[in-house]
């Protein structure tokens, strides 16, 4: 049974209570480490050392905190297969897919802001001349950073990378739900010659732990990923605290496809969409909008391919499906699916938990499901169930799309499938998301923004976004006469 320890001050370190939690490996069913059961007193430790680590780290050039990052991104990249293994371990997808992309996608996101910030420019505005206007972009102080339990070191370090760029040091915590790679993150840090207290990872619960974090008065930045819920509590706490915060919250996205489609183009890509790392992305399209023309074809040949996404042990090559992450989040998926019944959906395909053989046995595993006969305005149609459950919709008209597609709290993203160019910027410019995809899914360009509107969140991360988040702009103005 390994032991997961805190980060703090450049050291792997017990919880002050000696407690620790249960960590489960979601494809067993069963508890394979123990994570510390953080309190206050762990996270006060943490903040007075990023503090006391803040003017050495701030002062250094951008190119000496960018060799750094760029350090880590190497070690990210020497034990790329040790670190996609407890990736896969620690959530239940597939090793092929923390392989392809959980981890190449860290260490990109270390070197990105490793170099970005060589670019990071400021305005100055000379409009005449006995003025000048400048800004100046400095690191703020300490960064609490909190991360969810789909993409653990994925979306960890792309909250930690801009953070430490910018100049600020940083107390962040991984989901208790998937602690393993940040606390590997952690020894790579201390490999890298990461000077002490830049970079604290504590771990622990999110009410517990992470409260502490965005409750302390010396935490001005929080960046949080996570569940809109959550981000309520935590807006909550750090408003009247005059925090600067970065929600990236839910989704229900929609992916709308038009009877001018390609349809095989939209028919395999829509399969990713709905069903990749078992639905567990905040991107993937939950409601597939189908033109009437097309309808029936599309929910057959979509089936069709459903039917050969393999289910099984996540560990096996031939894996398309892995674990959902947790028992609870199962029961809770497994809810949605009965909800669906109950509302007047149809399953198609799915519906149920899968029981293997062998080693998983014990396991938390769905089988993909598809579900017909909803109207857009049901529960399972405006709820975020992130899991492998999609449901589809025929729709006439343009206008009766675009509304359907509206009608939910969310705005995070949306996917629009037409071979017509002037129908993809009208639809695209009437979907109310922060980010929308035509003929394409999960294309991810780092210099864009990213984030939703709605309670999908607030502000984006990603480009100059997240170094302009990450630091405090000031304008002066010179009287030169
Ligand atoms: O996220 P939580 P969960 C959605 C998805 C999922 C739901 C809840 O619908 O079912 O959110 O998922 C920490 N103060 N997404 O429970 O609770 C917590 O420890 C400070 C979408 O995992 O939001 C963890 O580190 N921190 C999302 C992190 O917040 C707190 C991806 C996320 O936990 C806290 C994941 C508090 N009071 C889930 N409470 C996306 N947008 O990608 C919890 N935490």
């Amino acid at each position: 049974m390994e032991n997961i320890f805190n980060y703090i001050d450049g050291q792997l370190v017990k919880p002050v209570s000696g407690n620790y939690l249960d960590n489960y490996n979601p494809a067993e069913g069963k508890v394979y480490s123990l994570i510390p059961d953080s309190d206050k007193k762990d996270v006060e430790n943490a903040i007075d050392v990023a503090k006391r680590a803040f003017p050495d780290w701030s002062g250094l050039s951008i190119t000496e905190r960018g060799n750094i990052l760029n350090k880590v991104a190497d070690f990210i990249d020497r034990d790329h297969e040790k670190l996609a293994l407890a990736e896969s371990i620690d959530n239940g997808k597939p090793l092929k897919l923390a392989k392809s992309v959980d981890i190449p996608r860290a260490s990109a996101n270390m070197r990105f802001y490793a170099t970005a910030i060589q670019h990071f420019a400021s305005e100055a505005h000379i409009p005449d001349d006995q003025f000048i206007n400048y800004t100046t972009r400095k690191p703020v102080g300490v960064a609490g950073c909190i991360s969810p339990w789909n993409l653990p070191l994925y979306l960890f370090t792309w909250k930690i990378a801009p953070a430490l760029a910018a100049g600020n040091t940083v107390v962040a915590k991984p989901s208790e739900i998937t602690p393993m790679t940040a606390f590997l993150f952690s020894k790579l840090c201390i490999e890298a010659g990461m000077p002490k207290g830049v970079l604290n990872i504590i771990h622990g619960l999110g009410s517990k732990t992470g409260q502490a974090i965005i409750e302390h008065p010396d935490t001005p930045l929080i960046s949080f990923t996570g569940g809109t819920e959550t981000g309520k509590r935590i807006a909550a706490t750090a408003a009247p605290m005059f925090k600067k915060l970065s929600l990236e919250l839910g989704g229900k996205n929609p992916n709308i496809i038009f009877a001018d489609c390609d349809f095989d183009q939209a028919l395999s890509t829509s399969v990713m969409s709905s069903f990749a790392n078992q639905g567990q992305i905040c991107l993937c399209g939950s409601r597939i909008f189908v033109e009437r023309t097309i309808y029936d074809r599309f929910v057959k040949e979509f089936v069709d391919k459903v039917e050969n996404l393999t289910v099984g042990d996540p560990l096996e090559e031939t894996t398309k499906m892995g674990a959902v992450v947790s028992e609870p989040h199962m029961e809770k998926v497994l809810s949605y699916i009965d909800l669906a019944k109950k509302e007047g959906g149809k399953v198609e395909i799915g519906g149920n938990q899968i029981k293997l053989e062998g080693r998983c046995a014990e396991g938390y595993f769905i089988a993909p499901t598809v579900i017909t006969g909803l109207n857009h305005a049901c529960r399972t149609n405006q709820e975020e169930i992130f899991g492998p459950v999609v449901t589809i919709m025929p729709f006439d008209s343009e206008e009766e799309v675009v509304s359907y597609a509206n009608s939910t709290a969310y705005g995070l993203a949306a996917t629009i499938w037409t071979e017509n160019l002037k129908k993809a910027h009208r639809v695209a410019d009437k979907v109310k998301s922060g980010i929308i995809w035509v003929n394409c899914w999960l294309v991810r360009d780092l210099r864009t923004p990213f984030g939703g509107m709605k309670q999908s969140g607030v502000g984006r991360e990603g480009g100059w976004e997240a170094l302009r988040f990450f630091t405090e702009p000031k304008n002066i103005c010179i009287n030169t006469k």
